[in-house]
C-alpha cells in the first residue's frame, strides 16, 4: 500500500497522500479503529480504576473536611483565652467570644460546658455521604480530641 502511495519526505519518515504518517504495516482493506473487544476491555479498566479511586479519594475530601473543625476549635479557644483574660472565667455565652462563627464549612460550634477553670468546646458535622456525624470537642488545654470519626465509619 505504501508503494502505492506519494511518498514525501519529512524528517525522516514518509507521509502518504491522505497525510497521515505510516507507522506500520496494514493489510489492503483494512479498516482503522478499534475492535468491540478492545473497547469492552477499556471501559473494564475505566471501570475498576473509578472502583478503586473514588472510596479514596472520598475519604481524601472528608479528611480535608476535618481541617475545618480543628482551625475553628482552635480559634475558640483562643477566644474563651481572651474572655477569661478580662473576665475571670470562661463562658458558654458564644456571642462574647470575639470571631465566634456558629457553622464553618460542614461544621456547627458550640460550647457545651464552661467554668472558672475548665470549658469545652464540639463541632458536629456530616462530612462525607453516610450518615455519621463527624464530632470533635477541644478543652482549655487545646487537647482535640476526635469522639465520632466519620471518615473512618
Ligand atoms: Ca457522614
Amino acid at each position: 500500500m505504501i508503494d502505492k502511495c506519494l511518498r514525501v519526505p519529512y524528517n525522516g519518515k514518509e507521509m502518504t497522500r491522505s497525510g497521515i504518517f505510516h507507522m506500520g504495516r496494514r493489510e489492503e482493506g483494512a479498516q482503522a479503529g478499534f475492535s468491540l473487544i478492545e473497547l469492552l476491555i477499556a471501559l473494564v479498566l475505566v471501570g475498576l480504576l473509578a472502583a478503586i479511586g473514588l472510596p479514596v479519594y472520598s475519604k481524601y475530601v472528608a479528611r480535608s473536611r476535618q481541617a475545618d473543625a480543628k482551625a475553628q476549635l482552635t480559634q475558640i479557644r483562643q477566644a474563651e483565652e481572651i474572655f477569661k483574660f478580662q473576665n475571670g472565667t470562661y463562658t458558654t455565652t458564644t456571642a462574647s467570644l470575639s470571631g465566634w462563627r456558629a457553622t464553618v464549612g460542614r461544621y456547627t460550634f458550640s460550647i457545651a460546658a464552661a467554668d472558672a477553670t475548665t470549658f469545652t468546646a464540639s463541632a458536629q458535622g456530616n462530612i462525607d455521604s453516610d450518615a455519621t456525624i463527624d464530632v470533635w470537642t477541644m478543652d482549655q488545654d487545646g487537647t482535640l480530641t476526635n469522639t465520632v470519626n466519620d471518615v473512618d465509619n
